[in-house]
């Protein structure tokens, strides 16, 4: 029976994650570790909470040892635009933090999941159909985290044994917790601002081009590749992966499909421009499709309707 600890479980992802983990594996099974010492009830009532924090190794080897973790979800980072506010807090969060949970789990015997990112690519990476294999140059400093902790997770593979596993995420899109300062974090606001206002100012450009994923197909990447066959699994650290590819303009005209006098209007960011600017427009996944077999279940109509119903209820309630 597995036992897993999932880092950063009060997350935008961490907090979806650990549900589906546990409906998966049982409640108990799922230990949600997180900083903050207030966890949603949904996360308190559905199994164990430990205050965790990934900078204290030995408070994570204490998890770990107390409840038998054999699989780690390492969830807690820095996003790209937090980190560009502070590069040595995401240095220290990023890079330190996943450190200590190698470390964990090579002393434990843990297989762990590393997220990385589209944020992995630079200016000078192929921006269309990105390939799996190819120039990793990034400029910012949570690019600069993602390439070190891709490298340090095959690292502790080929050097250690540990069973480390990760994809590149691209913007993951949910009506759950908020993201926590991304820069694909407008396709999340825009529906609540959708939904609230009929309105919503963008701080990315029209034309701005990057691949998205809804959140159920986050959690499905993340899963799949954890239970693949490891004999199959030519890469590690970390996989393409993607669903949707669009610009504001084309989110917004999803919107108007369901609120037809939605309006956006456009105050560009420069910092989460700048950003943008330098991830791919869209990247080729057949590695993970080929290796582990990933296949995402949702396109841009299906989690727009989704979106926008969910989130109406919500909203309505907390009025
Ligand atoms: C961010 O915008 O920082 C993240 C990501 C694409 O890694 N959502």
């Amino acid at each position: 029976m597995k036992r897993v600890l999932v880092t950063g479980a009060t997350g935008q992802i961490g907090s979806e994650l650990t549900m589906a983990l546990r409906t998966r594996y049982g409640g108990d099974q799922v230990i949600a570790g997180g900083r903050k010492t207030k966890p949603s009830e949904a996360l308190r009532n559905s199994g164990p909470f430990e205050a965790v924090d990934c900078l204290d190794s030995s408070a994570v080897a204490g998890v770990v040892r107390r409840y038998g973790v054999d699989t780690i979800y390492h969830l807690a980072a820095i996003l790209s635009a937090v980190a560009e506010a502070d590069p040595a807090h995401a240095w220290n969060v990023n890079i330190n933090g996943l450190r200590n949970v190698l470390d964990v789990a090579r002393e434990h015997r843990c297989a762990v999941f590393v997220p990385s990112s589209i944020g992995a690519f630079g200016a000078s990476t192929p921006p269309n159909d990105t390939p799996q294999d190819t120039i990793q140059r990034p400029s910012t400093m949570y690019g600069i985290t993602k390439v070190a902790g891709e490298l340090l997770c095959d690292y502790y593979f080929t050097r250690f044994g540990v069973d480390t596993r990760g994809v590149r995420y691209p913007g993951i899109i949910s009506h759950g917790t908020l993201p926590g300062g991304g820069t694909t974090d407008y396709a999340v606001e825009i529906y609540y601002e959708a939904i609230r206002r009929g309105r919503y100012t963008c701080y990315l450009a029209a034309g701005t081009f990057l691949d998205m994923m809804y959140m159920p197909d986050a959690i499905k990447a993340a899963i799949s590749l954890m239970e693949a066959d490891p004999g199959l699994l030519v890469h590690r650290n970390a996989f393409n992966v993607t669903a949707l590819n669009f610009d504001p303009e084309i989110l917004a005209r999803s919107i108007r499909a369901h609120i037809p006098e939605f309006t956006m209007a456009y105050q560009v960011d420069d910092v989460r421009q700048r950003i943008a600017d330098s991830w791919p427009n869209h990247l080729d996944d057949s590695a993970a499709c080929e290796q582990w077999g990933w296949k995402p279940d949702y396109d841009l109509d299906a989690m727009t309707g989704e979106m926008l119903a969910v989130l109406s209820e919500k909203l309505q309630q907390q009025e």
